[in-house]
């Protein structure tokens, strides 16, 4: 096992006798700054300029991970997300909003305002490389908003999941090049690579530095480790130490929590509120949400529901599978509650009026059958290998063990939630997540890439509560923040071309005004292609499956083909997407068969099932 090795190790102490530092940090600063307020009203200094909000809104965007478009509460979903559900009645819910279908190339997207391929993550940053759209790391042609922002006079601060830029899984030193602080990022606290426990995450880093969550001396939490939570805690001290060092600035917040992707990791008590809550299983769940969705506006009663994944009374273990998802439930609460103490701390601050926060998912619900297939491992009597040293790291997304010994366990019927579990909640839960649209994370169907947005901003939004349905994609939120930020996206960065900005503001859309468009919008992940135009969507599975065609206005639920029966609205798409491909890097693809191109070996596997 390796042991992390930085000229800032420090002696080791067991995380229960350690100094409970990051969470009391705040504290002091309430009675402090209390005093301060008290002066200052008594001095009738309480509106001056040295102590009034910057005219320039700060921006807070939030992802989630591998969750689906009806889990929020006010998106139709019984998870208790009050805090989430607040920023939306008070601001306002996108129906049509976008992602790219993956982890790696929805961060590329949003980071940079362009395509993922023309930032250069096409696919994931640990996966095979290919041409230009294909290098897997963030490329010298684009930047992040952070970049963008900083000649416009804001700090920028990032935490949680990056996954823009590989890590190496063998333990040898990392290139810096592209993590948050060579990306304009001032602030750091977070996981470079993608999956992990949430209890222990691998490539932990602080800034530019290794960490671990037990030798790391500015991180203490009062209570066991929980990745979320430190996420929550960190955005919120950067936040604080903002209004301290640089209060006469605006701020980029860029809070990219890892909940729900897999392991279902939680705490017990907030399982706890879940306990029972999915006995009866898929069915009443996913009724309840399509029917809640449908008197919130979110969705047309007039599309036709998909088929379900799968029925309750096929399912092997009942206790296993509920278990799932009340930890799934649980890690999303879990998440709500720290983006309580995001608004609160800005509330504390005299920065929620002027701050916009979005709030997105990266992709659909995940179907991938994390350590489900295997055969069930109980939990041996005692630990059985040897302890870690705080300082010891494992590297990947799946550890080998816990911190003190216990072998983590896969296999179906493993009860998740705690460390030494690595489990996925599975195709069918992720169904009802999708409610009600068709397909997952990975595919471009409307329930790969669908996402709620949540914005909220009293000062910029006058609306209160409202839906809008301009449709729009991740690759807008750079746009936006340029906006309203007042920078200028450059033409070129240290002699390299940057490539142009692909979104528009959401500005018109905050004001329920049309978006000016001038183009789809596209997408392309693993072979499965979209395209978005108006009420239009072109759209196919896999490197090789034929286009289809859905009036999304009718039917977003994509049940009826129009494929065959609009042949001039198919081909015009076709040749825009075909056109997009070219100029964005999309193709030549690293999958097989390429774009037009009909497998090689089909005819050579006779007798074999066919793609
Ligand atoms: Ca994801």
């Amino acid at each position: 096992m390796q042991r992390l090795q930085t000229p800032n190790s420090k002696p080791q102490r067991s995380s229960k006798s350690q100094a409970p530092l990051a969470l009391a940090l705040p504290r002091p600063w309430f009675g402090t700054w209390s005093l301060v307020f008290l002066w200052s009203l008594g001095l009738g200094l309480w509106h001056s300029p040295a102590v009034a909000a910057p005219a320039k809104p700060n921006l807070i965007y939030i992802l989630s991970d591998d969750m689906g478009f009806s889990d929020l509460g006010c998106y139709g979903g019984e998870i208790a997300t009050p805090n989430l559900d607040a920023l939306a009645a008070g601001g306002l819910r996108f129906t049509q909003f976008y992602n790219t279908a993956r982890c790696c190339p929805t961060r590329a997207s949003l980071l940079t305002g362009l395509y993922p391929h023309q930032a250069g993550v096409g696919h994931m940053v640990d996966s095979k490389k290919g041409g230009p759209g294909y290098q897997n790391d963030l490329n010298k042609n684009c930047i992040t908003i952070a970049q963008a922002l900083k000649p416009a006079g804001y700090r920028n601060y990032a935490v949680g999941k990056w996954h823009v830029t590989p890590i190496p899984k063998d333990g040898s030193e990392p290139s810096r090049h592209n993590w948050p602080l060579q990306r304009g990022f001032d602030r750091y606290y977070g996981t470079i690579h993608g999956a992990g426990s949430f209890w222990d995450p691998s490539s932990l880093v602080r800034d530019n530095r290794i960490v671990t969550c037990v030798s790391d001396p500015e991180y203490q939490p009062k209570e066991p480790y929980y990745y979320t939570d430190a996420i929550s805690d960190h955005a919120v001290r950067f936040i604080h130490e903002h209004a301290q060092q640089a209060a006469d600035k605006p701020f980029f917040l860029y809070v990219a929590y890892t909940a729900a992707h897999w392991p279902m990791h939680a705490r017990e008590s907030d399982i706890a509120k879940y306990a029972g809550r999915y006995d009866a299983g898929y069915e009443p769940i996913r009724a309840a949400r399509w029917a809640k969705a449908k008197q919130l506006g979110l969705v047309d009663a007039k599309w036709e529901l998909t088929p379900a994944a799968n029925t309750w009374d096929k399912v092997r273990n009942e206790a296993f599978e509920a278990r799932c998802m009340e930890v799934y439930a649980a890690m999303i609460d879990c998440m709500d509650q720290g983006i309580g103490r995001i608004v609160a701390e800005l509330k504390a601050r005299g920065q929620f009026e002027n701050t916009l926060i979005c709030f997105l998912q990266d992709n659909g619900a995940c179907a991938e059958p994390m350590g489900r297939q295997g055969e069930f491992k109980p939990r041996a009597e005692k630990p059985s290998l040897p302890p870690m040293a705080p300082t010891d790291l494992q590297h990947g997304s799946t550890p080998k063990q816990t911190r003190d010994g216990w072998p983590v366990r896969q296999g179906y019927g493993v009860m998740p939630g705690p460390a030494d579990t690595y489990i996925g909640y599975g195709r069918d839960w992720a169904n009802v997540s999708n409610t009600p649209f068709r397909e997952y994370k990975h595919w471009v169907h409307e329930g790969g890439i669908s996402t709620p947005l949540i914005a909220h901003w009293p000062k910029g939004i006058a609306a209160r509560g409202e839906l809008r349905h301009q449709p729009g994609h991740l690759i807008d939120l750079m746009a936006t923040a340029v906006d309203f930020a007042e920078a200028k996206y450059p033409a070129d960065l240290n002699g390299e071309k940057i490539t142009a900005l692909q979104g528009v503001s959401l500005r018109a859309a905050f004001a329920n005004q049309p978006l000016p468009r001038a183009e789809p919008i596209f997408w392309e992940h693993e072979g499965n292609r979209a395209a978005r135009d108006g009420q239009w969507k072109l759209v196919a599975k896999s490197p090789g499956g034929k286009w289809e065609l859905y009036n999304l206005l009718a039917d977003r639920t994509e049940m009826h083909d129009l494929a065959s029966a609009e042949p001039t609205k198919l081909r015009e798409l076709i040749a825009k997407w075909e056109a997009w491909a070219q100029r964005a890097n999309v193709t030549p693809w690293p999958h097989a068969p390429q774009y037009g191109e009909v497998s090689p070996d089909a005819p050579a596997k006779k007798g074999k099932k066919k793609q």
